[in-house]
């Protein structure tokens, strides 16, 4: 059975809008997977975080895989990419969040899905309602419901061609 599935992509140390675009990349080479849609790049402040301003986007997916076994090879890219966790928050090369699986709602040790964050946040909120301006958001309701709390966030899409 095949499952959309909407997956957050941050990163903040080292070339952030290189891996970005490397993991989405990836992402589309995933066993049993398809990369659907990318959003643009967007340039995020840091919340709750710290260091550079960060790389940010979502990937839309379509995937036979189970909500955990999609973790799995998340996982995996992110150690490719050379992320380590210091500690919560912590600057990253790499970081991949489980946004949406299907109509899913999970509560696991390893996974809650969709993301407990995700609707506070411009970096996640803004490049998903590019994607679908009428997703909802399983269990929250309509995404675009939570855009004028995220409006002070500082962010902006990544010109394709800078002059
Ligand atoms: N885990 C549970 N649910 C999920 C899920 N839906 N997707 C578990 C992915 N992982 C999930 O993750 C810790 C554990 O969460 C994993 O082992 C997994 O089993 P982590 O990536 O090591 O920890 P983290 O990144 O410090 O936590 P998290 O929850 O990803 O942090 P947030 O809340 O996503 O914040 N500011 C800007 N501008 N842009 C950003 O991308 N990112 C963060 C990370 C903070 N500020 C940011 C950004
Ligand atoms: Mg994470």
């Amino acid at each position: 059975m095949l499952t959309t599935a909407y997956i957050g992509i941050g990163a903040n140390l080292g070339d952030a809008r290189a891996t970005v675009e490397y993991a989405i990349e990836k992402i589309n080479h995933f066993p049993s997977t398809t990369m659907e849609r990318a959003s643009s790049l967007f340039v995020t402040a840091p919340i709750d975080s710290s260091g550079d301003d960060y790389i940010n986007a979502v990937a839309q997916i379509q995937t036979s895989l189970d909500a955990e076994s999609l973790l799995n090879h998340l996982q995996e890219l992110e150690l490719a990419c050379g992320r380590e966790r210091p500690y919560r928050n912590a600057p990253r090369t790499l970081d991949l969040d489980l946004l949406i699986f299907g109509g899913q709602e999970i509560a696991t040790d390893r996974l809650t899905v969709p993301h407990p964050r995700m609707q506070e946040r411009a970096f996640v909120l803004i490049p998903l309602l590019q994607l679908d301006p009428f997703i909802t958001i399983p269990g929250k309701g309509a995404a675009h419901q939570f855009a004028p709390q995220v409006a002070d966030q500082g962010i902006r899409q990544l010109s394709l061609n800078p002059a």
